[in-house]
């Protein structure tokens, strides 16, 4: 499931770890070294610095001046000495300055050394590392990120998400400061995943709570399926009301495609192994009307929930888009699902924009997703409309529902 998407952002990821990583290693001009390389140079740096800090500070009071004399002396010293050496005259004042002068020094390094390895130990992992700071720039991004955007659509991404995604993984990135090849993949991997959580989330009630919702009023959750021909709607209405008849609830099932052949055989087929009601009028009826007999059997029988099935139409034939709206006003869904075909990827998208233009849906079900390798339709739908995913199809069978879970999504892309 979702595989394209998969490599997409696994391969983007590493990408762009190397581009950032390389440029790192240009502008300091410096070849990749190990860890063990970096600590080396970083303490023997902490060293200089200290013995340079530790001169410097004593220079500018009263002490310092005492001290300067010293090492003024002490070079002076050492000149008179390798003087003397040359002169074979050598005094044991001087000699003793000097040896005190040198473990002083060597002492210094050995505590300073350890000190500084016990703070650096704790940073083990990466295979490379920068000795100096780098600040991803917009520039270092340019390219990684165009070829982002093209292999978004590639999966079928919607235009306006696969900009999103880009946006936001600028936004994330650039001005990031890194120091060691390790926070690159790191930054990367969750300026990708936050991306995409951004767009996946689109929140809104579950089915199951409005169900509750209005069984505490005590009527039925009323809920109508919509979408184009074949991309899955009779199907999903069996796998629902096989699924909350499972939590316990007594769903109807109202025929109201009564326009394609065999609409109605097909789904009574599917009520009578699930064994519940179904309310059907002859082929050719008004559909509206068989969605009221629907309703009005669950309220008088005290069932939770109506699934209204409906005729597949196009998006762009307009009677049967005006008989779907006269549906809506006569039954009065709670709810009103447009089931769309994954693998049909922007074309689900694009007809989930007209659907709720004409007739305002509540939330989607995208079915097929077991065969879907791209993942475009379910990256993009929620966020196109601004209304959630409920349920994908997984499959042929009954149980072939999920409920859908932002971060269950988050990590079939990225697990
Ligand atoms: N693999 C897979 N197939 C599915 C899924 N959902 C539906 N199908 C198949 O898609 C085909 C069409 O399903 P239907 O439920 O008849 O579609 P429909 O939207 O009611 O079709 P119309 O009433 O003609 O508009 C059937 O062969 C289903 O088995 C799913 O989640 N996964
Ligand atoms: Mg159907």
């Amino acid at each position: 499931m979702f595989d394209s998407l998969k490599k997409k952002f696994s391969k983007m990821a590493t990408k762009l770890t190397k581009k950032v990583s390389d440029e790192a290693k240009d502008e300091n001009n410096i070849e990749a070294i190990s860890d063990e390389e970096v600590l080396e140079i970083e303490n023997n740096d902490n060293i200089e610095d200290s013995i340079e800090d530790s001169i410097g500070d004593s220079i500018g009071d009263s002490i310092g001046d005492s001290i300067e004399n010293n090492i003024e002396n002490n070079i002076d010293d050492n000149e008179e000495n390798k003087d003397i050496k040359n002169g074979n005259v050598v005094t044991d004042e001087i000699k003793n300055d000097e040896e005190k002068n040198i473990k002083d020094k060597e002492q210094e390094k050995d505590e300073t050394l350890k000190s500084d390895e016990k703070e650096n130990k704790p940073k083990s992992g990466g295979i490379l590392s920068f000795i100096r700071e780098k600040t991803i720039t917009e520039k270092n991004l340019e390219d990684i990120l165009w070829d982002l955007e093209i292999g978004l659509l590639e999966s079928d991404v919607a235009i306006e998400v696969a900009s999103a995604v880009v946006d936001s993984v600028k936004e994330d990135l650039v001005g990031k400061k890194i120091k060691r090849s390790n926070d690159v993949s790191e930054f990367t991997f969750d300026a990708l995943k936050g991306a995409v959580y951004k767009i996946i989330d689109v929140s809104g009630k579950s089915m199951t709570e409005m169900i509750e919702e209005k069984k505490v009023k005590g009527d039925p959750l009323v809920v109508m399926f919509v979408g184009v021909n074949g991309t899955g709607k009779t199907t999903t209405i069996a796998k629902l009301a096989n699924y909350y008849l499972k939590k316990g609830y007594t769903p109807v099932v109202a025929a109201s495609d009564t326009f394609r052949a065999g609409a109605i055989e097909q789904i009574n087929h599917h009520t009578d192994k699930i064994g519940i009601k179904i309310i059907k009028h002859q082929k050719g009826s008004d559909p509206a009307a068989v969605a009221y007999d629907a309703v009005e059997h669950a309220k008088s029988k005290g069932k939770e929930l109506v699934l209204i099935d409906t005729a597949g139409r196009m998006q762009t034939n307009t009677n049967l888009m005006d008989e779907m709206k006269k549906i809506k006003r006569v039954s009065k869904p709670d709810l009103i699902i447009f089931v769309g075909d994954s693998l049909t990827g922007n074309d689900a998208v694009e007809q989930a924009r007209k659907f709720n233009e004409t007739i305002d849906i509540d939330g989607v079900i995208l079915t097929k997703a077991d065969a879907d390798s791209k993942g475009g339709a379910s990256l993009s739908i929620g966020y196109v409309i601004g209304k959630p995913i409920l349920f994908l199809g997984v499959g042929q069978s009954y149980d072939d529902i999920k409920e859908y879970d932002s971060k269950w999504m988050l990590d079939q892309i990225f697990a």
